[in-house]
């Protein structure tokens, strides 16, 4: 037990919140509690600093405890602190939905408000169906997602995805008529490669095989992430995204990239599509877009997906879908302040310059005891260990909080530790960061 808890806090309190993605009675015998954050810390109940290396769940992308969006969102809070969005408007709204905009990839300027990244994903394979519909096309209803791919936690999304964990247990209660693309993760072929691999964009030609077997004329969408990363941090192989782009404007499809990580800096640019030079059809965000303050997550869409919608009599909805919260007047503070940061400190490019030290500092690691993999992109970075036999995860999770004791939060998923700090980061606490990471590694047997 943590003699430390807070004292306000009994051992019994903890059993009413069942924690999401968590091991609760593992947690609950030994609680980690964060209880302050300032800028690339957290502080511990118990007052310990812990560098944050994973930008809380990847989303705190300028750095904790931001004033100008505690004083955005209190101003808004005490201005209008709801408003419909539902045969209404409020006008921040429409000016965030312009900046996303200004900042989007080429002709992806129509913006649909959720509230989460699941929110997101859900929304655009509705809208991706939704569109085939509007053209004429309703027989394209399959959706083609990816083995190890993550899109939330939504029935679409736990559809489309591709962890076996978040799908085993709700077995024939998917979503009906998907399909999946092989991952591209290959240790073979590109253990300890520095940024993307060369070998594998072959793999996106599986999709043409998996046309062949339904019928393009099937296929409402594929969707993808540019780099996943709950899976443990898997790249993208030279050429892949572009040949997924080409095989989707060869057959119609519609392409969605799945960026509610990768979007708002992390890998260099404002969007992995900018960084990687490939044009989705529609395309998810959440987390950074309010730099993890209020939860709001926004679907990119291209202009020709969204005027197939703007047709019939012009009294009809056109999309029967959308949430309370969309676009709430808080949300829409957050997210403006947010952006504000972005630009006043160059955050959105601000990767792109920290990647070759970075990448320095992760590939530091390899040969490190049990390391078989270092993987890096922008500023994400992942160390593959080997599993201990019979017991899958169990090295890295003992890492994890080996790591967290010695006052550095990284994240555990399988055997891979996963780092994506915000984008403020120094290079001293790279350092830190990898120093501390590399000598729990050598101490963990
Ligand atoms: N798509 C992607 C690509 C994600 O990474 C979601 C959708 C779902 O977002 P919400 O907001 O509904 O949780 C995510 C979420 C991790 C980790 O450590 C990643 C996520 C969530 C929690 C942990 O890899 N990504």
């Amino acid at each position: 037990m943590n003699a430390q808890l807070t004292p306000a806090l009994s051992h019994d309190e903890l059993d009413a919140f069942w924690m999401p993605f968590t091991a609760n009675r593992q947690f609950k015998a030994q609680p980690r509690m964060l209880a302050r954050a300032q800028g690339m810390h957290y502080w511990t109940d118990d007052g310990r600093e812990v560098l944050d290396g994973v930008a809380g769940l990847w989303c705190v992308n300028a750095g904790h405890a931001r004033r100008e969006i505690t004083e955005a969102v209190t101003k808004q809070l005490g201005t209008m602190e709801f408003a419909p969005t539902f045969q209404m408007g409020h006008p921040i709204a429409f000016e965030l939905a312009n900046r996303l905009a200004d900042l989007a990839p080429p002709g992806m300027d129509r913006i649909f408000f959720t509230n989460s990244g699941s929110e997101s994903v859900d929304t655009a394979l509705k809208i991706a169906i939704a569109y085939h519909r509007a053209r004429g096309a309703g027989q394209r209803t399959r959706l083609i997602g990816r083995e190890k791919g993550y899109h939330g936690v939504g029935f679409g999304g736990m559809s489309v995805g591709g962890m076996v964990n978040n799908r085993k247990t709700f077995g024939a209660s998917m979503v009906p008529g998907v399909d999946h693309l092989p991952h591209t993760l290959d240790i073979e072929h590109n253990a300890f490669t520095r940024g993307l691999p060369q070998w594998g964009a072959h793999l996106a030609n599986e999709l043409e095989r998996l046309i062949a077997l339904h019928d393009a004329s099937t296929i409402a969408a594929v969707i993808v992430e540019p780099i996943s990363g709950s899976a443990g941090v898997i790249l993208p192989p030279v050429g892949y995204l572009k040949r997924l782009r080409e095989i989707c404007d060869k057959h119609e499809i519609v392409l969605i990239f799945d960026e509610v990580i990768t979007g708002f800096g992390r890998v260099g640019k404002p969007f992995a599509s900018l960084a990687f030079d490939v044009t989705p059809d529609l395309m998810t965000t959440a987390k950074g877009l309010t730099n993890g303050s209020i939860p709001m997550g926004a679907v990119f869409a291209q202009r020709k997906i969204y005027d197939a919608f703007m047709q019939g009599p012009e009294n009809s909805i056109e999309l029967f879908h959308g949430y309370t919260y969309s676009a709430h007047p808080v949300a829409c503070a957050a997210a403006l302040a947010t952006l504000d940061i972005y630009a006043k400190e160059g955050l959105l490019t601000r990767a792109a310059s920290l990647a070759g030290e970075w990448e320095n500092a992760v590939h530091s690691m390899r040969g490190l005891p049990h390391v078989i993999d270092v993987r890096n992109c922008g500023l994400i970075g992942a160390v593959e260990l080997e599993p201990r036999a019979g017991k899958p995860g169990a090295r890295a999770f003992e890492v994890f909080l080996k790591c967290f004791e010695r006052g550095v939060m990284v994240r555990q998923t399988g055997d891979v530790i996963a780092m994506s700090p915000p984008l403020i980061i120094e290079s001293k606490q790279i350092a830190k960061l990898v120093e501390t990471l590399s000598s729990v590694i050598r101490d963990t047997a």
